[in-house]
């Protein structure tokens, strides 16, 4: 094991005291005598700086052959070095080679082919060290304001006989000769277990089989899904806002240092935690974007191209409510005589677009029944969720946050591959 990460030893303790690092090398150049090495752990950079005249032969040859991401431990006497690119130096005074690594085959201008070839390599790069660390500070927060809000986590499953969004987009299986699918939503799950326990949550990856290649769409996804009973629309939506500034909150207050790495300008994420966040129908919508000069009309869907014009007319996120029943799911509360439906999307502001789909669950069995005939969906497979509206029904709502695409928007990143270890994406084989 290792007792002493990077970030520990950059300040003052240290100096003057011989150190024991672990790691890998990062940069590594050859100066008349002396070999600068940068070396890297998961916590940061730190130079190491090895004079000839105090290594054997053998020793200099192989420091001399170590190659980019080859493995080592360091020991030798921390000081200050203004040059180095984190102010401290480490005088390497011995040190043990455990792999002295292979030409590597990334160099940080690659082409995205290349990049996605090498995933299991490219995960190492210091952005995507950050990223993934945002992340996993990001769900923390996402899980812990829940929690705080009296949400309970249960967990569904993952296979499942029925399809909770478009049909065209399941991805399905054979479970012991029968047809299954991978879960695009746990959302009706959590609709039978809020007649339990009020107020659940759940985080687990939905599966799309998106035909559309954008660059905020994945095919295998992290879903955060909450369903509360008792809430109509707007008591989800109020909440909704409220809670997503918290989790902002927290993550200018803790991560404010990998947010800058990455280069993020802070002030899209300031004005969203300080602003009122915009709230407009779907009908207003469509005025706004006819007015840009969208060729677009009432009943049409809002996609990506439309969603970019509208964030970029606020600057904060954006509640869009109450779209035409027939462009969203069968399962959403009809409103204004059958015309539109209790739902929101909310996009994100800087052009990102929709980073959640919400809205207030049809809570009648005959209008449900109804609407799950004109969906053309097979009514025997839906009957326990029926059921749910036969025994103590009662008003409910909730949505789905995708993970990927408020972390997208919170790093300010271009493409949503960026947000996973392992993306899932139409454009490249499974190869890693
Ligand atoms: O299709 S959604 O809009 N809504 C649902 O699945 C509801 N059944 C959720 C619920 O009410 N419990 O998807 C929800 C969010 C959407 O806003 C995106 O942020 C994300 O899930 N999403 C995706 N992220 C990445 N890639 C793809 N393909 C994707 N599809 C949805």
């Amino acid at each position: 094991m290792k007792e002493l990460f990077i970030k520990d030893i950059l300040n003052e303790q240290y100096i003057g005291k011989k150190i024991t690092i672990k790691g890998w090398i990062y940069r590594k150049r050859e100066l008349k005598e002396n070999i600068f090495i940068v070396l890297r752990d998961s916590t940061g950079i730190i130079q190491c700086v090895a004079k000839k005249e105090n290594f054997s032969e053998k020793d200099w040859k192989d420091l001399l052959d170590l190659q980019i991401e080859g493995s080592i431990e360091i020991s030798g006497i921390l000081r200050k070095e203004e040059r180095a690119p984190e102010g401290y130096e480490i005088e390497v005074s011995n040190f043990k080679i455990f792999d002295k690594g292979s030409p590597f085959p990334l160099h940080g201008r690659e082409e995205i082919s290349t990049i996605m070839k090498y995933r299991h390599l490219y995960i190492r790069t210091r952005k995507q060290n950050a990223i993934m660390k945002l992340k996993s500070n990001l769900l923390k927060y996402l899980r812990e304001e829940l929690e705080k809000l009296g949400y309970i986590e249960v967990n569904p499953p993952i296979i499942i006989p029925v399809a909770v969004e478009e049909v065209q987009t399941l991805f399905s299986l054979d479970y012991f000769g029968k047809k299954a699918y991978l879960t695009q939503s746990s959302q009706l799950y959590l609709e039978a277990l809020i007649f339990s326990l009020e107020k659940v949550y759940c985080l687990a990856p939905s599966f799309r089989a998106e035909k559309s290649r954008t660059r905020r769409h994945l095919h295998e996804f992290w879903h955060l899904e909450i369903e509360a009973a008792w809430y109509k629309l707007n008591d989800l939506i109020n909440e909704t806002e409220k809670y997503l500034k918290k989790v902002l909150e927290r993550v200018i207050e803790n991560d404010k240092k990998l947010l800058e790495f990455l280069g993020r300008d802070l002030k899209p994420l300031k004005n969203a935690i300080e602003k009122d966040w915009q709230r407009i129908k779907y009908e207003e919508a469509i005025e706004i974007l006819q007015k840009k000069g969208l060729k677009i009309e009432y009943g049409n869907d809002l996609g990506a191209d439309e969603e970019k014009v509208l964030t970029l007319e606020f600057e904060v996120p954006i509640f869009v409510t109450h779209y035409p029943r027939k462009l969203k799911a069968f399962y959403m509360k009809e409103s204004g005589n059958g015309k539109t439906v209790e739902n929101f999307d909310l996009l994100a502001p800087e052009g990102y677009g929709e980073i959640i789909g919400g809205s207030e669950r049809e809570d009648n069995y005959d209008i449900l029944l109804n609407k799950i005939k004109e969906w053309n969906l097979p009514v025997e497979n839906y009957k326990w969720y029926l059921d749910l509206r036969k025994y103590g029904s009662v008003p409910h709502s909730g949505w789905g946050l995708g993970v990927e695409r408020l972390l997208m928007w919170i790093c300010k990143l271009d493409h949503i591959r960026e947000t996973l270890p392992f993306p899932r994406l139409r454009e490249t084989e499974i190869l890693v």
